[in-house]
């Protein structure tokens, strides 16, 4: 073939295929991939086949934009996360091609409907909440901006369990999101690793008299890489996620097995197999298991090595070059632990000097913070870890004794309380590694996620740390991908959107604040609300299949999506239920916009007081939902199995979006820019990312209350006592007994008391109570503007025209900007 001819073929496989030619490649793959016939392929085997079509067009991408990152020797970012929340990947992946269009039409043509085979696919799972669905986003915005990257994480047999109720209670199935393969990802056997956990440290001199550690394993686990293609919008990228599977290393296993026999060798296989079955179920609080320290390590590990391979095959052993190619964010202090593996390959391994390593070291990691709560603040127990990564803990000595030394003595010499307070090993009978100052020391920069949160980052958690080194300390407010968060889950409203302000918004989204222009333009009013209206009866259809509650589309559909947890408050909505429940039965004529009040929510599954809370959501909802006297002005419903495609349903039909944390504990929350994005009205405290959408929306299309964080620690201080509360307000007290009656349990009074007495004996630690009047006076305004439709449909508008600040792009370019200092790497 001449060059020419090689050129145009190349050319003709790289571009867009048409519908006719989808179609053709959807029935070769039916062929030739799935080994069936037109005639008795399933909607899964139909659905795999379109993937593989698809695939084709990513492939092409993928390979382009690594030889473009190779041959340009790009600087690269490598985003390391123990969770990725990307759900499913179908219309994601045809959106951002821009193939839409032609699959859905393709498909057609071949008899089929293409949302029914998007129903084919399992999400997928690897991640809690907001911080593994933040890590999705970002590595979409990353690929769409063309910025070198690549997602690190590991390859969960089992995500994030699988919520069903049992008579109200939650229970949790496995979730085994690619028990039949999955047809997105590539496993890459030429890229393996092998990682090394227990054992011991020996000292040994060479034949200088230089002392050296060397470490001895106790197990060796072979980390085998599975790549997702990340396909940008439009954009030429397609970078790539690349997640860790384990598995037993042969090599050690054959030792084992002649030195010890066959039972030893296969218990080590389930051991090192282990690792990557499944994810910790904990949103927001620390496990503080060996395993999941395994699985940080053996992701952390493997990943270093695959950074300083690829590394290598451009520099050789020549280091110097290592920091201006290679940046490392750390998503939270569950990867903190790369920092002492990258100082134990360079000091163990590539005999570097400790000053040159760490040097290296403190201009490759980068650390976001994404939770101030306590009970989130990963430690780890010394013992525990010097088993598991015997090196490692004395590394972090090193590193500790030298920080005390040369920093903390520095500036406040002789002063043991500063030492004691900013050591990294918590001493105490049980002492303890802070991963939370392991990170801030080893990083150049750290970042907290919304204005708020990073200024408490700064003055609560970490003061001394910024009086060390104030310009390590940023802010970068998180943002959603407006692909998949409106473009694709809301095909109404964009068509809409690309009518008045064009079709550039998905990537330039401030572009919607050209929407602002026809907020009282009656016309794009109705239309507005008409698209509200369909969406709302979509969802409706969902609930009714669901949980066999019928809704009406007209109502208010109030919406609260998010992990359960006691700051979140989801009890505090409970309440406010209760009351206006309460006010019907003691008034049949009382007034209200009648409302529906949806939740989506997973308690982790050891967290009894959240189950407890679901449970008397549930049952709540079960006595209101039949009691006829309400006369339809309340339903309440719990969706099972809240999951980002149970997002992508519910959001586009959100009149109201609760976000109702205790100001100072919702570090950001993302879920509460999805719902303003998409024209929900907020109902919110002044907290995380609450406050920036409060200034870009105004206050008149936003229903803010309770406590500021400056209140809530004042009225801490001075001391709050929840009884107050209950006894002063009779509506509180009402409803709070209420819970202790078998009225929603009948014949089982006290089951749901757990809640009272949290609230009361237990001290309320979220001042529920002490938000409570406010919240419902912020409700009330809610139901006031809603009688107002042509003042309500102003509002939406405003919300969805305003919020164009919270885009993950404008995030990862300020992480560009303040931390990564990396270029865009043009692919074609
Ligand atoms: C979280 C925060 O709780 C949440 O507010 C934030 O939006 C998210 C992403 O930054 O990170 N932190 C933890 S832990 N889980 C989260 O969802």
């Amino acid at each position: 073939m001449t060059k020419k001819q090689t050129k145009s073929l190349v050319a003709a496989i790289e571009s867009q295929p048409t519908a006719e030619q989808l179609k053709e490649r959807i029935i070769r793959h039916l062929h030739a991939s799935l080994g069936t016939d037109v005639n008795k392929a399933s909607a899964q085997a139909w659905w795999r086949a379109t993937c593989a079509a698809v695939n084709e067009v990513v492939y092409d991408g993928l390979r382009t934009t690594q030889r473009a990152h190779y041959e340009q020797d790009t600087r690269a970012v490598h985003y390391f996360s123990l969770e990725y929340l990307m759900g499913r990947l179908f219309s994601n992946n045809l959106h951002n091609l821009g193939l839409y269009a032609q699959a859905k039409q393709a498909l057609s043509e071949l008899g089929h409907d293409i949302a029914e085979l998007e129903d084919q696919e399992e999400d997928m799972a690897l991640g809690n909440g907001g911080l593994g669905r933040l890590a999705a986003c970002f590595i979409d915005s990353l690929a769409t901006m063309n910025l070198p990257a690549i997602g690190y994480g590991i390859h969960y047999e089992h995500g994030l369990f699988q919520q069903a109720f049992q008579n109200g209670r939650q229970i949790e199935r496995p979730d085994s999101w690619r028990e039949y393969g999955n047809p997105w990802e590539i496993c890459r056997p030429e890229s393996v690793q092998e990682i090394s956990v227990y054992g011991y440290v020996e000292t040994v001199y060479d034949l200088q008299g230089q002392m050296k550690k060397v470490w001895h394993p106790g197990r060796i686990i072979k980390g085998v890489p599975w790549d997702i293609p990340v396909v940008g919008y439009q954009g030429s990228s397609v970078n790539v996620l690349r997640l860790w599977e384990s598995r037993a290393s042969d090599f050690f296993n054959w030792d084992v097995f002649n030195s010890g026999g066959y039972v030893d060798a296969s218990r080590e296989n389930i051991e090192a197999e282990t690792i990557s079955k499944v994810l910790y179920p904990n949103d927001d609080t620390d496990a503080g298991k060996e395993l999941r320290l395994i699985q940080q390590y053996f992701f952390c590990s493997c990943s270093l090595k695959d950074i300083i391979r690829r590394y290598k095959r451009s520099h050789g052993d020549d280091w110097s070059q290592f920091p201006a190619q290679v940046v490392i964010q750390l998503n939270d202090t569950h990867p903190a632990v790369a920092i002492p593996e990258l100082m134990r390959i360079l000091v163990d391994r590539a005999d570097m000097q400790w000053d040159e390593a760490w040097a290296i070291c403190q201009q490759v990691f980068a650390y976001t913070n994404h939770t101030l709560l306590p009970e989130a603040l990963e430690s780890w127990s010394v013992r525990l870890f010097e088993k598991v990564l015997p090196r490692h803990l004395e590394i972090i000595y090193e590193i500790n004794r030298r920080f005390l030394l040369e920093q903390v003595d520095v500036l406040w010499p002789g002063d043991n309380d500063k030492k004691r307070k900013l050591s990294i090993i918590e001493e105490g009978h049980n002492p303890m590694v802070r991963m939370g100052h392991l990170s801030v020391v080893g990083s150049f920069r750290v970042n907290g996620v919304a204005e708020v949160h990073s200024k408490l980052v700064q003055s609560d958690l970490f003061p001394e740390m910024v009086a060390l080194w104030p310009d390590k300390f940023t802010n970068v407010t998180n943002g959603v991908t407006p692909r998949r968060w409106l473009k694709a889950c809301n095909p109404r409203l964009s068509s809409m959107l690309d009518r008045l302000v064009g079709t550039t918004w998905p990537t330039n989204l401030k572009e919607l604040a050209k929407l602002a222009d026809f907020a009282d333009d009656a016309r794009v009013q109705d239309d507005f609300m008409a698209i509200k209206q369909q969406n709302k009866a979509d969802l409706a259809k969902v609930i009714k299949e669901l949980t066999g509650i019928a809704v009406d589309p007209s109502a208010i559909f109030d919406i609260q999506i998010k992990r359960l947890h006691e700051y979140k408050r989801q009890h505090l909505n409970l309440l406010h239920i209760l009351a206006l429940y309460r006010r019907i039965l003691q008034n049949p004529d009382y007034d209200m916009v009648p409302r529906v009040f949806i939740f989506g929510a997973k308690a982790a599954p050891g967290y009894k007081l959240a189950k407890e809370i679901i449970y008397a959501i549930n049952k709540v909802g079960e006595k209101i939902n039949h009691d006829k006297r309400v006369k339809d002005r309340i339903k309440v419903v719990f969706m099972p199995n809240y999951r980002v495609t149970l997002a992508e349903k519910m959001i586009p039909a959100a009149d109201v979006s609760e976000q109702i944390s205790t100001a100072g504990k919702e570090a950001s929350g993302t879920g509460n820019m999805k719902l303003a994005l998409n024209g929900a009205i907020t109902v919110g405290t002044l907290d995380g990312a609450n406050i920036e959408i409060a200034e870009e929306v105004g206050d008149d299309n936003i229903s803010i209350f309770g406590l500021t964080v400056d209140e809530v620690k004042a009225l801490r201080a001075e001391g709050y006592d929840s009884h107050d509360y209950y006894h002063q307000n009779p509506e509180i007290k009402a409803v709070l007994d209420w819970l202790e009656t078998d009225y929603f349990t009948p014949g089982k009074p006290g089951e749901l008391a757990s809640i009272k007495h949290s609230l009361l004996e237990g001290g309320d630690p979220y001042l529920v109570l002490a938000d409570f009047e406010s919240y419902q006076a912020a409700q009330q305004k809610i139901d006031g503007w809603y009688r107002d439709q042509a003042g309500w449909a102003k509002k939406a508008i405003m919300n969805t025209a305003c919020v164009g600040k919270f885009t993950s792009d404008r995030s990862i370019q300020d992480y560009v900007d303040r931390v990564w200092q990396l270029k865009p790497c043009q692919v074609k």
